[in-house]
């Protein structure tokens, strides 16, 4: 298989080489050696960091799809949410049928089962603690974050569940055969509903807003199915088997499902993904812009917790 666009010892997800960023010496990258992604050494979030470390952090994650930073236990929920602020204004689902658990009163999501015997985050707007399919986040909505940042507070062994994979959407798209790319170029998908989103997950807001208004399945949104990255100008191919239903302007509506179904398949093919099993206060930022990510659920009476913050919103093109 083509390995063009896989992370090489000094190359990143988008082809550009570390060498080539001019980064402070204080940070050390190294490329996952995987499909996508770049371990980064010498970085405690928690300090107060010069900005020429903090503008290499940005690069790096455009560049290289996602990024592990190891280590990080002095990261607090605020310091996280400050953290998030340097990739843009902080992202929030907020369309009153889709609230998610947040850590107290600081703006950071919490992702874990076990949330809801500690306090008063209604159960069913947490984590199910199960499977999650490859999607790229929040794509129900038309302006969608750029950024998710997550901080493991506790983990799961890896051998039990609890891993998470990413798959970069450059290559996916770059190995298209050149008939598929033609035929795709321009085209539109359309996502699954907010509410039938938050519904599918259990959230209590959205059973709510069902049982009053019934469950609305169509979506005013439509995203490209070719979506090019504002800071590489590479093409992804940008649907995921969470969100997209169909695809418009390819004949009838079960002809769209099929293509949808057809490249959903493609862009989940093993050799595009990478994959991490936690350790406690790893920090994993990924860029919602050519990654697709995807993680396995772990057993019910084992706790997995994770700190969650989004950043930074486009309109894809
Ligand atoms: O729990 C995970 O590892 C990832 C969950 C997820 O899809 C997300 O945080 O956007
Ligand atoms: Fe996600």
């Amino acid at each position: 298989m083509s390995a063009t666009l896989a992370t090489g010892s000094d190359t990143l997800m988008s082809g550009v080489r570390v060498a080539d960023l001019a980064l402070p010496d204080q940070m050390e990258v190294t490329p996952t050696g995987g499909s996508l992604g770049a371990i980064v050494h010498g970085v405690d979030l928690a300090d107060d960091l010069p900005g020429e470390v903090i503008g290499g952090l940005l690069a790096v994650l455009d560049h290289a799809g996602m990024m592990i930073l190891r280590g990080q236990d002095r990261l607090t929920p605020q310091r996280q949410s400050e953290v998030t602020e340097w990739f843009g204004r902080p992202f929030f689902r907020d369309t009153g049928v889709d609230n998610m658990a947040m850590v107290g009163r600081t703006p950071v999501q919490i992702l874990g089962s076990q949330a809801h015997d500690e306090g008063d985050v209604p159960a069913a707007d947490v984590d199910s603690g199960g499977d999650l399919v490859p999607h790229s986040d929040v794509q129900d909505y038309q302006v969608t974050p750029n950024y998710t940042i997550l901080h493991a507070i506790e983990v799961v062994p890896g051998s039990v569940g609890g891993n998470t994979y990413w798959a970069n959407l450059y290559q996916a798209y770059d190995e298209l055969d050149d008939e598929t790319k033609a035929l795709i170029e321009g085209l539109r998908w359309m996502p699954a509903s907010t509410q039938a989103t938050a519904y599918g997950v259990g959230m209590q807001s959205a059973k709510a807003s069902v049982s009053r208004d019934g469950l609305s399945l169509e979506s005013p949104v439509r995203h490209p199915v070719v979506r090019t990255h504002p800071v590489t100008r590479r093409k992804a191919l940008w649907v995921s088997t969470a969100f997209t239903v169909r695809v418009e302007g390819v004949g009838d509506e079960a002809d769209g499902k099929r293509l949808a179904k057809r490249l959903k398949t493609h862009a989940n093919s093993e050799r595009f993904s990478y994959h991490h099993a936690w350790s406690p206060h790893d920090v994993v930022m990924w860029d919602n812009r050519c990654v697709n990510h995807w993680r396995e659920g772990w057993p019910a009476d084992t706790r997995r917790t994770m700190h969650r913050s989004q950043a930074g919103s486009a309109r894809p093109f």
